[in-house]
């Protein structure tokens, strides 16, 4: 699923990056506008490397994303496909799981060039065109940002079980790269804007299969 979803980002000129899955703080949460006292940071829910001061596993792919803007100048669009680790461990989480996060970056980018280039790869991942909402939501890392839901690729919208009768089944998040973000990495924030998104390749996988 990994190789398909970065085959469909490439042929619309992303390329595909990777970095450490043992990652310093820096990268994965001060980089990323991740205040000191977030509670993501905490023990509970996120492993650090023991005997290793600010070094962790990384809770998202999104220190890639740092680790690009901080080395290369826009234009940028990458993706960022890769193994992620939490504290989470019941029946619908995996305490070892999968991301993709993509990011663009350049003058000019805008909330409906994420849109297009979400409704373009769910057509081309499911071969179907499917509804493509968002609701507003939160991440330190974006403003605004949003979560995005596809329309239910079982029910075509209808109801069911899968989709808890909504129509929608929720796959990731998404918005526009907070300035912060781009001014930690060193990227002006009065010249480029962005956008960046990410969402769980394991659900990707059991709803295509
Ligand atoms: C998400 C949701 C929203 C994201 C932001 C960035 C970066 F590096 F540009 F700041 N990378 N990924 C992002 C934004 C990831 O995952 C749920």
């Amino acid at each position: 699923t990994m190789n398909r979803i970065s085959d469909i980002f490439s042929r619309v000129g992303f390329a595909v990056a990777d970095g450490p899955e043992i990652e310093h703080d820096w990268y994965n949460f001060t980089a990323m506008n991740t205040p000191e006292d977030h509670p993501a940071r905490d023990m509970q829910d996120t492993f650090y490397v023991v005997d290793a001061p600010g070094m962790l596993l990384r809770t998202h792919t999104s220190n890639v994303q740092a680790r690009v803007m901080t080395t290369r100048k826009p234009p940028i669009r990458i993706i960022a496909p890769g193994t992620t680790f939490r504290r989470d461990d019941d029946a619908t989480h995996s305490p070892m799981f999968h991301q993709i996060e993509g990011l663009y970056i350049d003058e000019g980018v805008s909330l409906a060039d994420l849109k297009a280039t979400l409704m373009a790869f769910t057509e081309d991942f499911f071969g179907q065109r499917l509804a493509v909402r968002f609701r507003p939501s939160f991440f330190p890392f974006v403003e605004p940002g949003a979560e995005f839901d596809l329309g239910c690729p079982f029910c075509s919208g209808r109801g069911c079980n899968l989709c808890k009768h909504t129509g929608y089944i929720e796959i990731g998040g998404c918005g526009m790269v907070h300035p912060g973000v781009l001014e930690h990495c060193g990227i002006d924030s009065e010249r480029y804007t962005g956008w960046a998104f990410g969402f769980g390749i394991d659900r990707m996988t059991m709803m295509l299969h």
